[in-house]
């Protein structure tokens, strides 16, 4: 089994050089959009890079075959259940839209975004509020134009973190979404990029390999850290650390269910109170989970959202709700594990679009 990587600007042309070289039988492991480095980041240009295996048979035959009608039975029965999930959530929007029919241009766009995985009351809104603006008679394109407005005035974004002396930036959220990938990538880029001086402050002190695991990226990127476990020894190391440019503080991955946790943090926080408090959200997980964690650290007060992992996620539909139940902008928008690459300020157009248009990556795979 051999497996290649290929790198295009686009993803046709990209699939395109899968199949010249290895032929019409290869599987697609993969397929992700990145930027080309900083200059990439700047200019917003995008490469796309897919892994592509050419599978020599060793499987019997019968073994293959077995195989391949369970893989086919599970995808058809995802789609039904996708199917199944769209079907209901046209009816309901028919039974709730049955005494003002939808004109079609609506109806075809509530069809858009359900599509695109958003939710059936967010998308509902959506179409009622464009309905409001543009009446009846508005065509397709019209329509469509103005969702796509809305859902990108949905997203406000902050830009990136505001770097001066002593400014202390932590990120809180739920165990495992990526606050210290993301504390390391941060660090780098300004370290390395910007030339600021930056320290970290983990208060992770739970798991011991969680705070090595910061500590590994300290080293790397030779920085300065201090690992807390109270709100004397936060305020000690905010002393140390206070002449800096920016200090980043990693906090527990405390299960968010556990209010006394929550409330630990925020007595910590509270002792020091961060210029800025970024709640890390997954956008591997869906709507209803991401509204959850956004309510559990409220108490918090997060004062943006950053939102890891969009390169797992199937869909990006649940974000609009997300942001539109929110009162917080978004700050970063990560997509990768490589530390420093995968992470980049939120922009809104390009979230939309992603949320709207791209293709279903994963869909493309074997
Ligand atoms: N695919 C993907 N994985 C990520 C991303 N950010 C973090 N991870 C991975 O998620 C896992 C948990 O990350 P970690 O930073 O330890 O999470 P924490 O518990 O919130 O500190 C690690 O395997 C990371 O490499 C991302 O943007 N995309
Ligand atoms: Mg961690």
């Amino acid at each position: 089994m051999s497996i290649k990587t290929f790198k295009a600007r686009t993803l046709p042309e990209a699939l395109a050089m899968v199949r010249r070289e290895l032929g019409p039988e290869a599987t697609v492991l993969h397929a992700r959009h990145y930027n080309r480095g900083w200059w990439g980041r700047l200019t917003g240009s995008h490469q796309v890079e897919i892994a592509a295996r050419l599978e020599e048979r060793v499987e019997s035959e019968f073994d293959y075959r077995s195989k391949y009608r369970d893989d086919f039975k599970n995808r058809v029965t995802a789609q039904l259940d996708e199917l199944e999930a769209k079907v209901e959530a046209l009816q309901t929007c028919a039974t709730a839209t049955s005494t003002h029919r939808l004109p079609p241009a609506y109806f075809s766009a509530y069809t858009w975004l359900i599509d695109a995985d958003i939710q059936q009351d967010v998308a509902r809104e959506l179409v009622a509020e464009a309905r409001d603006a543009l009446g009846d008679a508005a065509d397709r394109h019209t329509v469509r134009h103005d969702i796509q407005q809305s859902i990108e005035q949905s997203f406000r974004t902050s830009g990136p973190i505001q770097v001066g002396r002593g400014r202390l930036v932590a990120l809180i959220g739920p165990t495992g979404v990526g606050k210290t990938t993301t504390i390391a990538k941060l660090a780098a880029n300004f370290r390395l990029r910007d030339r600021r001086r930056v320290g970290l402050i983990t208060v992770d002190t739970y798991r011991v390999a969680a705070v090595e695991q910061l500590r590994t990226y300290a080293d790397i990127i030779d920085l300065p850290m201090e690992v807390v476990s109270t709100p004397d020894e936060l305020s000690q190391a905010m002393q140390r650390l206070g002449g800096l440019d920016l200090i980043l503080m990693d906090t527990a991955g405390r299960s968010p269910r556990d209010e006394v946790k929550v409330k630990e943090l925020n007595t910590l926080l509270a002792s020091v109170r961060p210029h800025e408090v970024h709640l890390v959200l997954s956008a591997t997980v869906g709507a209803k989970n991401l509204l959850t964690t956004m309510d559990n650290f409220r108490p918090v007060r997060p004062t943006s959202l950053l939102v890891t992992k969009l390169d797992e996620a199937i869909s990006l539909g649940h974000l609009v709700s997300a942001a539109r139940r929110s009162e917080l902008p978004l700050s970063y928008l990560t997509h990768g594990q490589n530390v420093p690459d995968d992470i980049a300020v939120a922009d809104a157009e390009r979230l939309t679009q992603s949320v709207l248009m791209e293709p279903k990556i994963q869909e493309l795979g074997a």
